[in-house]
């Protein structure tokens, strides 16, 4: 959607004070989430790191869960800020301040987006990467915050991980999954490569392979063979748990 850099939304207006006034509202009892998510939206708008920084910590204080933090509040942001950049009214260098400040916020939330999921047993060994010629990795570390969080054992690799690499990670840990990540409709490509020099080396279909990111479908996912796709963090959890479920039984099944 193009428009100005205000992010369009029902509810009341962003306050660049409601940082500062936070500790005020919640002794009057207010209730702010509403205000909260919509000043942490335009905290990324803006590419305010340290405001976004502060509301995530101010977030944390008054006991809002992290994941809704960044669903409902950051991730807002990012998402705006990509359509803005899409249709020409932000540039670059303002679409990467933006990314800034989301990692800032992350950054805050994510200790606490771990400590919740700190009790669980292993589920499985999961392998995380963005393709080959891609930078982007916010998603991905999302990605992998949750699925660590909630007991999954994460190799990430990090960025523009060539099919070798992950092929080589696979091997060396035994993995059970690949997540591999592409934002970019050019380096989807890249996902389609993993999965063919997975089975070259004769690792699929044990190690199941499993693709996101802001382009992909489940169309795509169908057609290079992925074991499946998410569209979230939260899905691609529930994904992973389907996932170990069929390989924990095959397992069962062998024996
Ligand atoms: C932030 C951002 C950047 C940042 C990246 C910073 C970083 N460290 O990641 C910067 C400014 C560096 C950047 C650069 C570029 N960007 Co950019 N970027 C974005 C933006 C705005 C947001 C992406 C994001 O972080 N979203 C928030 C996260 C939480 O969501 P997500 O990534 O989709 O991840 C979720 C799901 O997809 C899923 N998921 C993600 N990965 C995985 C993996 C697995 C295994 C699973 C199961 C699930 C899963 O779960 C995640 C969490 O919920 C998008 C727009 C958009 N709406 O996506 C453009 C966007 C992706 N960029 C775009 C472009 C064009 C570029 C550049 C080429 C610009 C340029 N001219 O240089 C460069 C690319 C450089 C490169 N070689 O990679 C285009 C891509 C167009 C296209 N279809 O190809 C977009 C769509 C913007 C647009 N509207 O035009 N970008």
């Amino acid at each position: 959607m193009c428009g100005g850099s205000r992010f369009l939304d029902v509810g009341p207006e962003y306050n660049p004070g409601l940082v500062s006034l936070i500790p005020r509202l919640i002794c009057a009892g207010g209730s702010l989430s509403g205000q909260l998510f919509q000043a942490m939206r335009q905290s990324i708008i803006d590419g305010a790191s340290d405001t976004a920084a502060e509301l995530a910590q101010q977030a944390l204080a008054i006991g809002v869960d992290p994941l809704e933090a960044v669903n409902q509040g950051f991730a807002a942001g990012i998402t705006f800020a990509g359509d803005q950049f899409g249709c020409g009214q932000m540039f670059l260098p303002d679409l990467l301040a933006s990314a800034e400040a989301m990692k800032a916020a992350i950054n805050i939330l994510e200790p606490e987006m771990l400590k919740r999921g700190s009790q669980r047993e292993a589920l499985g060994k999961i392998i995380l990467g963005t393709a080959r010629g891609d930078i982007h990795d916010i998603g991905k570390n999302l990605v992998a915050t949750i699925l660590s969080a909630s007991g999954f054992q994460i190799f990430d690799l990090g960025t523009s991980v060539t099919p070798e690499e992950f092929v080589a990670k696979a091997k060396e840990v035994d993995a059970d999954i690949v997540g591999i990540s592409a934002l970019l409709t050019t380096t989807m490509a890249g996902q389609k490569a993993v999965i063919e020099a997975l089975d070259r080396n004769g690792l699929r279909p044990r190690v199941k392979a499993i693709i996101g990111g802001a382009a992909v479908t489940q169309k795509w996912a169908a057609e290079i063979g992925a074991d499946g796709y998410s569209r979230n963090a939260i899905d691609a959890l529930e994904l992973a748990k389907n996932l170990m479920s069929k390989v924990m039984n095959k397992g069962t099944a062998q024996a």
